[in-house]
């Protein structure tokens, strides 16, 4: 057991009490550093520590940390819910599972959280920051049935709609989709989409796709990187109980249960959708052009009208909105 495991273990023992860094080291035998050290690394991982002058440490009521009996308590039973694996770190989610297990064929599902990533991926071989305690990295790996690449989009939107519909649930925010895996609220993106998968050639179905899933919970303790500060922002502005494992399983609820019956995914979609009916920049193929969105259609593609009056669909590219546009 680490030092970190050690103190979270006695204050967890001695619940409800106050115990002095003096007394946490002499028990423990280590030096009050190392437990000034532990305390601030189990409050960046979501533990709720509150210290107080001359009495010490005690653990609060706002603990919020990811557990596998945390998720499962709020999971719904009559959904078939893949196997979940729970990481305290991980390079990426996506990475994991493609590495670890995908290859098992007979894994018809899996799901792994992680409480860290280290090179956690966007769209595009962008960034996705990751740091501890203030978010949820989720992949799902799914080995859909008859799925063509060109429809393959639909996870990732279906996964959009399913966060929604989990934060709408659990908050009182009404968040906004950008197409096509941007989720935003009051103005910040707080959760991003990635997809990847791979398929038979030959025939062009889908033979699995990870989907990956980041969620800013909070404001990560030191704030946001300097390259993201205007962009990014966390659901909550402050610590909540429980709440990951209440948002884990809300999106594994609404995202289950759209996948295992996917005529509604659409309209739960586009009712989110922040750029129906906007003039965006799209940019697609190494060009960028403004177009204006006239409608999502039922596989959730773009469709939307050029400078020229020309119609387009798109099931993939990049759109780029103004300020004013971003709820
Ligand atoms: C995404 O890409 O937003 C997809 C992110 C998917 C992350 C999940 S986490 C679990 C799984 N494992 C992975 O390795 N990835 C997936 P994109 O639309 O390309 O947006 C990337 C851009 O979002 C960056 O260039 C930044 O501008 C911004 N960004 C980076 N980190 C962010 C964060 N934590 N919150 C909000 N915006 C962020």
């Amino acid at each position: 057991m680490s030092t970190k495991e050690r103190v979270l273990e006695l204050l967890k023992k001695n619940s409800g009490s106050h115990l002095s860094g003096e007394q946490i080291a002499e028990l423990l035998g280590i030096s009050r550093t190392a437990v000034w050290k532990a305390v601030k690394q189990l409050r960046t991982e979501g533990y709720d520590i509150n210290a107080q002058t001359n009495r010490g440490y005690v653990i609060g009521q706002k603990t919020d940390i990811l557990t596998l009996s945390g998720i499962k308590q709020h999971l719904d039973s009559s959904l078939s819910i893949p196997e979940i694996k729970l990481l305290d770190k991980v390079d990426s989610t996506n990475n994991y599972l493609k590495q670890s297990v995908v290859p098992e064929k007979e894994k018809d599902g899996f799901i792994v959280i992680a409480g860290e990533q280290t090179e956690g991926r966007g769209r595009f071989g962008r960034r996705f920051y990751s740091p501890s305690g203030s978010g949820i990295y989720m992949s799902l790996l799914l080995r859909p049935e008859g799925c063509t690449i060109q429809k393959s989009v639909k996870y990732t939107t279906m996964a959009a709609a399913a966060v929604c519909v989990a934060l709408e649930g659990l908050t009182e925010y009404r968040p906004g989709i950008k197409w096509v895996n941007d989720i935003y609220i009051n103005g910040r993106k707080v959760c991003g989409i990635l997809t990847e998968g791979s398929a038979d050639l030959e025939s062009g179905f889908l033979d699995h796709a990870v989907l990956g899933i980041g969620l800013n919970v909070y404001e990560p303790e030191n704030g946001f990187p300097e390259e993201i500060e205007g962009i990014a922002g966390g659901v909550f502005h402050t610590r909540k109980t429980d709440m990951k494992n209440r948002i884990v399983s809300g999106i594994l609820n609404s995202f289950y249960s759209l996948y295992s019956n996917d005529k509604d995914y659409a309209d739960k979609y586009r009712q989110r959708s922040m750029i129906l009916g906007k003039t965006v920049n799209m940019s697609f193929g190494g060009k960028t052009k403004q177009i204006r969105v006239i409608d999502i259609d039922d596989d959730c593609a773009l469709i939307a009208m050029d400078e020229n009056g020309k119609k387009h669909r798109y099931t993939g590219g990049e759109v780029s909105i103004s300020r004013e546009d971003i709820i």
